[in-house]
């Protein structure tokens, strides 16, 4: 077993059964022009956060393990989005609409695109979800328990919507789960705090947190 220097207490883990998630890192979120902004949200908070994601997908692939990554999309006939999260509220942009990247949110389409910075390689696990949570809807469940996963180490975006909805679920699925802390972010700084603060909370209720440094250190990068 591995530790990683984690609050509320250290983590220990195997690498062996270890793989990194990185949550909806996509162009519609992250790069100007896209959805993320056109619901008046600051995207720049999240564009910072690439190069620390970057090196910790790298510390991952060094060492050899299981890198999967997540986009938040929809089929283009709009099957498997419910009329409830297409028509919430007054968006300038819905999901389906076209847009500055293509179709909002939907499979294919540029936007929908992980950043270049972070392209998938080829051969990675890419996991095309319609909900918030990784494992709604999903193989996610399936392919980590073929793989025998059991610690998932979590960055990406945003930190209180897709990649908390996603930690609890893995929680509840008997998964230990690990928030790394600078990769991941929010629109609203407070809830990206908040989250870290709960996750960790009551001897780690639904998790652990650290910064990606303490991670690729117990990786031996
Ligand atoms: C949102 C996400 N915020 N990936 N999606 O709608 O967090």
């Amino acid at each position: 077993m591995t530790v990683i220097d984690a609050a509320p207490f250290p983590l220990a883990f195997d690498p062996a059964t270890t793989a990194l998630i990185v949550i909806d890192m996509q162009r519609d979120f992250i790069e100007p022009g896209g959805f993320g902004e056109s619901l008046g949200n600051d995207v720049s908070r999240l564009a910072a956060i690439v190069p620390t994601v970057a090196r910790l997908i790298d510390g991952f692939r060094a060492a050899g393990l299981t890198v999967i990554h997540t986009k938040e999309c929809h089929r283009p006939d709009l099957s498997d989005l419910p009329a409830s999260k297409r028509d919430r509220g007054n968006p300038s942009l819905r999901i389906g609409d076209p847009g500055p990247m293509g179709r909002v949110l939907i499979a294919g389409e540029p936007g929908a695109d992980i950043v270049p910075a972070l392209a998938p390689l080829p051969g990675e696990i890419v996991i095309e979800k319609p909900g918030k949570g990784s494992f709604y809807n999903t193989p996610l469940g399936a392919i980590l328990a073929e793989k025998g996963t059991k610690t998932l180490v979590i960055g990406g975006v945003t930190t209180e919507v897709c990649v908390q909805t996603t930690m609890r679920e893995a929680n509840d699925r008997g998964f230990e789960c690990l928030l790394v802390e600078d990769a991941t972010e929010s629109y609203f700084e407070a809830f990206r705090e908040a989250t870290l603060a709960m996750v960790r909370a009551q001897g780690a209720i639904v998790g652990w947190t650290a910064p990606t440094d303490r991670v690729l250190a117990a990786l031996g990068g």
